[in-house]
């Protein structure tokens, strides 16, 4: 062979060896890409979870849990071994598809964390609130995907123990429950329904000196009950899903009623019964 075959040949080979290259680079390029966007997430969810460790774990809990943990906690709960979870991580709810999924749910919870909503406070930057818009994409990014095992055991780390929630009143179980089962064959004057985390009414208006009944029904997801302490009035507590009467016979004026599970009342299961 000539020095001029020789050079070609190595040529050849060369250049078949580079578009070999070329080929697997490129058809590498989407699992390149979403690697990137991997780290990218999980850089995110660091972030993130730093900002819940110090901002949000004292109302929401160490794994999300919220007021579903039963501590006295008041937020929704987000994630751990509620139905949040299912929510905020699958856009299902009780396993049907919630409408708009992911996206929307995306939205919702932005929303909800950037503007603040009854006793959860506002945290967007341009409503007075310590987080920039980058931080709730962040927060958000968290909720739909982090591990809520590993946040939990983070936040154990950093706050070295499991962190207490502040002290609320005791749930006020003393007095026997004033409730009766709903009664078929009975109208009731009026229908309160507690959700998490709220009554709908804030006002109920009665006649006294009469039976005035009062159903009682729990919609949300945590237990509610329905306390009146100046008349007495203990319907215990209701579960999830069900309803109670609750039966008032009581001199004209302006009564508080409220619901006694811990955190619950100062975020905001109160109102006024006026009854005339
Ligand atoms: C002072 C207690 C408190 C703090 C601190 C708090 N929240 Fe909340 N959060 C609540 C309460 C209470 C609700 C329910 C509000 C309502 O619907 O009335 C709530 C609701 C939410 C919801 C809506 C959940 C749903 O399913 O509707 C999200 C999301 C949320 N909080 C995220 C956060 C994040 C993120 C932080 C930290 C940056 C945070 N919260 C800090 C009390 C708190
Ligand atoms: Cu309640």
């Amino acid at each position: 062979m000539g020095a001029v075959q020789r050079l070609a040949t190595v040529v050849m080979v060369g250049l078949v060896a580079l578009a070999v290259i070329l080929v697997m680079y490129a058809a590498d390029e989407p699992s390149r890409i979403s690697h990137a966007e991997e780290l990218q997430q999980e850089a995110a969810i660091t972030r993130a979870t730093a900002n819940y460790i110090n901002l949000c774990l004292s109302c929401h809990g160490p794994a999300g849990e919220g007021l579903m943990g039963g501590d006295g906690r008041i937020g929704l709960p987000l994630g751990g071994d509620t139905y949040a979870t299912e929510m905020n991580q699958q856009a299902t709810e009780n396993g049907e598809p919630i409408s708009g999924g992911m996206e929307a749910r995306y939205d919702y919870l932005y929303n909800v964390i950037y503007n603040g909503r009854g006793a959860m406070p506002a945290w967007g930057a341009s409503v007075g609130g310590q987080l920039n818009d980058e931080q709730v994409h962040e927060m958000v990014v968290m909720i739909q995907h982090v591990d809520w095992n590993e946040l939990y055991n983070e936040a154990i780390h950093v706050l070295g123990g499991y962190p207490t929630p502040e002290p609320t009143e005791a749930p006020d179980d003393s007095a026997e429950p004033t409730a009766a089962p709903v009664d078929p064959d009975v109208e009731p004057d009026v229908e309160l329904t507690a959700v998490d985390i709220a009554f709908d009414l804030k006002v109920i208006e009665g006649t006294a000196d009469s039976d005035f009944v009062i159903k009682v029904t729990n919609n949300g997801n945590a237990d509610h009950d329905f306390v009146i302490d100046e008349l007495g009035i203990n319907s215990g507590m209701i579960p999830a899903g069900q309803s109670v009467f609750v039966t008032i016979n009581a001199p004209a004026g302006d009564y508080t009623f409220y619901c006694s599970v811990p955190g619950h009342r100062p975020a905001g299961m109160e109102g006024t019964l006026t009854l005339s």
